[in-house]
């Protein structure tokens, strides 16, 4: 399989997150994309370097303002006198306004940002776009005959939503890469998330359409980021009613209820009669993860793999999570080496 990779993901480094009332280390550092790619190549894949999509592609799943707030966001920072990452210190909750951004970068980040765990740092906006750019390719590669590609996205990006960043995320990678899936030529595109956390950015952004189908199974926002959204009720709207489809499981979920999940998943997939494929894999489902709490070992990530490829679709595969960063490419190997296998 065909590996989309850049080094760009290098300059997103150096934040700090709120995590249980402690400013820590970033769990989505560089290392995690190092991992994935030194397990791949060792596997056999194939890199490829992105292709230089212009940044009006970004248009079609992103709002112009927001893309603007984020390429010039950390400048405005530095414009004001300070340094180092950004992270915003307030939110435009009930009972504030949410009308107008205001001009001072603080306000302004508070305003598109939905969490203090999701620093900017000097290289944000390049390792984000680069993943943007990541994604898009993989989509080109299986538009132009490809069965299937893998974007190794760093930073990932389904919390990203069309006018909003959070959760590590900045542009929607999956978002992008379904998008250019059916700019070139699929009619139906089914985006199935696996990753723990809920994608809340990838169902904002197609909550109105029925061209896009989006499934997600995930820890449960009762208790799981990002805590907001992803419960089963949410079904769509407008013409995207009934295209939305949550699938929450409880903490400490393992393979047996997972597996029955996945069954749905891929019912409603096959149901829905997609031309194409993009999963958002997050491979923080996996048991020893340091932010998540499903049970699923190692040895189900080829299971996975092989659940996925028999769907039989043209398959766009999105890095998304995934914090245990010593067995991150194992469990990403994992699932592409069944995948390749199974097709
Ligand atoms: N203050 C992905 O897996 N951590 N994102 C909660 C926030 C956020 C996970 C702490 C976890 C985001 C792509
Ligand atoms: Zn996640």
């Amino acid at each position: 399989m065909q590996i989309v990779h850049s080094p760009l993901h290098l300059r997103h480094d150096g934040g700090m997150e709120l995590h249980r009332g402690a400013l820590v280390p970033c769990y989505e550092m560089p290392a995690r994309a190092e991992y994935i790619r030194e397990a791949l190549v060792e596997a056999g894949h194939a890199l490829v370097v992105p292709r230089d999509f212009d940044p009006e592609a970004l248009l079609a799943v992103h709002d112009a303002d927001f893309v603007a707030f984020l390429r010039t966001a950390h400048a405005r920072w530095r414009e004001d006198g300070r340094d180092g990452f950004m992270l915003p210190s307030g939110f435009p909750a009930r009972g504030l306004r949410r009308d107008r951004v205001p001009s001072g970068i603080s306000g302004a980040m508070g305003y598109y940002a939905f969490d203090a765990g999701t620093p900017i740092v000097e290289g944000t906006w390049d390792a984000a776009f680069a993943a943007a750019q990541c994604a898009m390719t993989a989509a080109a590669l299986v538009a132009e005959g490809e069965r299937s590609a893998y974007a190794l996205c760093r930073p990932p990006g389904h919390h990203a939503g069309r006018s909003v960043y959070g959760g590590y995320c900045f542009l929607n990678n999956a978002a992008l890469a379904a998008q250019q899936l059916r700019e070139r030529g699929f009619g139906k595109v089914a985006l199935f998330d696996v990753d723990y956390h809920h994608g809340n950015g990838t169902q904002d952004i197609f909550w109105e359409r029925d061209d896009v189908l989006f499934v997600s199974i995930h820890g449960t926002p009762e208790t799981e980021y990002p805590y907001f959204l992803g419960y089963a009720d949410e079904r769509g709207a407008g013409a995207g009613e009934g295209f939305t489809l949550n699938l929450p499981l409880p903490r400490g979920t393992g393979w047996d209820t997972y597996d029955a999940a996945l069954d749905t998943a891929l019912q409603r997939i096959a149901d829905f009669g997609a031309d194409a494929l993009v999963v958002s894999l997050g491979v923080d489902i996996y048991e020893g993860d340091p932010i998540s709490a499903f049970k699923l070992g190692a040895e189900r990530f080829p299971q996975l793999g092989a659940r996925l490829a028999s769907l039989g679709l043209p398959t766009v595969l999105v890095q998304e999570g995934g914090y245990a960063v010593r067995e991150i490419g194992t469990n990403v190997a994992g699932v592409l080496g069944a995948f390749g296998a199974c097709r």
